[in-house]
């Protein structure tokens, strides 16, 4: 039967399970990646394993996220990972890199892998046709110690790009239109897998800023097919030997995809849908007044596309830079693992050469890697962008993850990166759009919102034509290879570095107050801030307290306060939750740290995958309401029953729970292949896997 690429590698790699959408699949992992944010909780973990050394291809640590450095945390994370990676056989690159995706593009991945990543962007090496996947850090723990991957089996979204783009147009704008098609929300448990005659005309770095920011529809990953144009960036990086060609059969068949939206609030979708999607049907309205939109694939013409740009809130706010056009602009970044290659660079840097940065503007730039910056240098871009009076940041995730750059009060900041949640910046009512590099550095020139195609004619500056490079600087040398002799390495354990807390069994029943009932598209920043708080990531017992910061209100106890009280009295908490709960990251602290403070449930209308995975692995349960009206009669503040909750864990579909306050009770759905259940039971992967081990 003709496949399609997705499937093949899956099927590749698969160890356990068959090839049923939806149903659970084990997979051989080859490559892992681990980034210091929560690469620190990871080796803690892979130590706690006891397992001596890395069982994969390749491990990579990366230091890229925490590189502020006020206090002694960082460094002392910075200490841990390259002594831990040199010991157990993994290769450790430094802060001043680059960023974990940019560098693992560029050094390690390669067609026809399977990586996993403890970072959601994982999926990045999408982009030179691997399956990359991200997870929580116990899971690629787990897959570096050799273990096997579980994921449901994605169901596989197949976008056709045809043509070619237009002059000033860039595959950012593949991807947020992609977003204002698909949303945020509802593609749990899908792949996109990209094909058609468009893609030859997209090189390497611009396919993997489309499949970077697939993170954001919340898809399992996405691929582009391996080529000629793969095989050059492989030759360029000297890495030929690892080129192998990759498609989809001819014929291959891709899934029929199935949204459930409300014609008034989702009206621009459906639109959407109905524009870019073939064979689309509308059911007719359930009960709440949604109807079924399904389709057959997506097909986008890049010839028909222009710029777009992410409103402020979510990635999926898609609008036209043309609508915006005029918007006084106050800062614009260039950066992050979605658009800090060289060719993203380079072309700024040809718009900026003799130029300066508008008056009312500051420009921050965060090249994606040390090669970029050896690239930019060699070729004179540097200096350009040195001369324009732009600000060049580390080769680090810097500004993405709010660490500097921080917006004024309500200041319009243009940035290439792929989230504005808000307050992510750093800024709680911060006006951050999402925008191609081309986009931002128009407004760089101008200092208002300016679709890039009218500066040609306004300010006679010629859209640049970067060429492919035919060798790159490769210089490794800030890539520390393991140790030739790990005995002798000593693993240098700062003080800051606190052993993660173990889960327990999911007791026989469990009864407490909701703490907190949250709405939709909550997403883990919301649960356990990133920003200046990012730095105690490996002190589970100092970072609980600001689980859900953004909600807490000065002069009432914080959610952390209320769930200590509650443990206190031997009362477990309960978070509840709207649709698309934990969307966003793959940080495993959303579920490790709740966990650390007695949450033992969570109860949402739906969750997302990564999060849903890392709330199975510390052993909290995450239910999903049967019927979703049930999220309306719940208050913060109620005590609510599971009266069988490790009974149910055991072998039921559906549990009860009794709401105490309000004197009624409702059905929850549980959702667990068998292997999920034995984690919840076992108290967690970590006690799964030594039981396994064990055995
Ligand atoms: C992010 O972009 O939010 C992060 C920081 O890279 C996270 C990982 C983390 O929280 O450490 C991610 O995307 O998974
Ligand atoms: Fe780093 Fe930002 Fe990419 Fe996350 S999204 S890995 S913080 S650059």
């Amino acid at each position: 039967m003709a496949q399609t690429l997705a499937q093949k590698i899956l099927a590749a790699h698969l160890v356990e399970g068959t090839m049923t959408p939806g149903s659970e699949i084990g997979l051989r992992i080859d490559q892992t990646i681990t980034q210091d944010a929560t690469g620190t909780t990871a080796f803690l973990l892979f130590e706690a394993m006891d397992i001596p050394r890395v069982r994969t291809e390749v491990s990579v640590s990366y230091v890229d996220h925490n590189m502020a450095q006020f206090g002694p945390e960082n460094h002392n994370d910075h200490l841990y990972l390259a002594s831990i990676a040199a010991k157990v056989g993994a290769y450790h690159s430094r802060p001043g890199n680059g960023i974990c995706h940019q560098v693992h593009l560029e050094r390690f991945a390669r067609p026809g892998a399977t990586q996993l990543g403890s970072d959601s962007h994982t999926p990045t090496a999408g982009g030179i046709g691997a399956i990359a996947i991200g997870a929580g850090g116990l899971d690629v723990a787990v897959a570096m110690g050799g273990g096997t991957f579980y994921t449901p089996c994605p169901r596989i979204i197949g976008v056709e790009l045809k043509g070619r783009l237009s002059p000033w147009v860039a595959s950012k704008d593949i991807i947020l239109r992609l977003l204002s098609i698909l949303t945020t929300k509802g593609n749990v448990g899908c792949l996109v897998e990209y094909f058609g005659d468009g893609v030859a005309t997209l090189n390497v770095p611009a396919r993997s800023t489309c499949t970077n920011m697939g993170a954001e529809l919340g898809v399992t990953t996405s691929v582009f097919p391996s080529d000629d144009v793969t095989r050059q960036f492989m030759v360029a990086q000297g890495r030929q030997d690892q080129w192998t060609a990759l498609a989809a059969d001819a014929g291959a068949a891709y899934d029929r995809i199935a949204k459930r939206l409300h014609p008034k609030t989702d009206a621009a979708v459906i639109e959407n849908i109905r524009r870019y999607c073939t064979d689309v049907k509308v059911s007719a309205p359930d009960a709440s007044g949604k109807v079924e939109v399904s389709f057959g694939r997506i097909v986008i013409d890049l010839g028909e596309l222009e710029p777009l740009a992410a409103a402020p809130g979510s990635p999926d706010h898609v609008v036209t830079v043309a609508s915006l056009a005029g918007t006084k602009v106050d800062q614009v970044l260039l950066g992050s693992c979605t658009n800090s290659s060289y060719q993203d660079l380079v072309t700024c840097a040809a718009v900026m050469k003799g130029r300066t940065v508008h008056p009312d503007v500051e420009l921050g730039i965060h090249p994606g890697s040390r090669q970029v910056l050896a690239m930019l240098q060699r070729g004179g871009a540097l200096g350009d962008l040195v001369a324009c009076g732009a600000r060049i940041l580390e080769s680090a995730c810097g500004a993405c993850i709010g660490q500097g750059f921080s917006p004024g009060d309500g200041r319009v900041s243009l940035r290439t990166f792929n989230r504005n949640f808000t307050g992510r910046s750093g800024t709680p009512d911060d006006q951050v759009y999402l925008v191609s590099p081309q986009t931002a550095i128009a407004a760089a020139v101008t200092g208002r919102i300016t679709d890039p195609r009218t500066l040609s004619e306004t300010l006679g500056i010629p859209c640049p034509t970067v060429a492919a490079p035919e060798a790159f600087v490769i210089d490794d040398r800030m890539i520390n290879p393991p140790a030739d002799d790990p005995a002798a390495v000593q693993v240098v354990r700062g003080s800051t570095i606190v052993k993660p807390p173990s889960g327990e069994p999911v007791p026989a029943s469990i009864a407490g107050p909701v703490q907190i009932k949250v709405g939709d598209k909550i997403t883990t920043d919301h649960i356990m801030p990133a920003g200046t708080f990012l730095k105690y990531r490996s002190n589970v017992p100092v970072y609980a307290r600001y689980v859900f910061d953004c909600f807490n209100t000065d002069g009432e106890p914080t959610f952390a306060q209320r769930c200590l009280a509650a443990r206190e009295r031997g009362a477990a908490s309960i978070i509840v939750a709207g649709d698309s709960y934990g969307q966003g990251s793959s940080r495993e602290h959303a579920a490790l740290c709740p966990m650390y403070l007695g949450v033992r449930a969570v109860l949402a209308k739906s969750i997302e995958r990564m999060h849903f995975a890392n709330l199975v692995n510390f052993a909290v349960m995450p239910l999903v309401f049967a019927d979703a009206a049930d999220y309306d009669a719940i208050e913060a503040g109620d005590e609510l029953r599971i009266d069988r909750a490790a009974e149910a864990v055991r072998s039921a579909d559906t549990v009860e729970v009794v709401n105490a306050t309000r004197g009624t009770a409702f059905t929850c759905r549980l959702n667990y292949s068998a292997r999920q259940r034995a984690i919840l039971a076992a108290g967690g992967l970590l006690n799964h896997t030594r039981q396994g081990a064990e055995r």
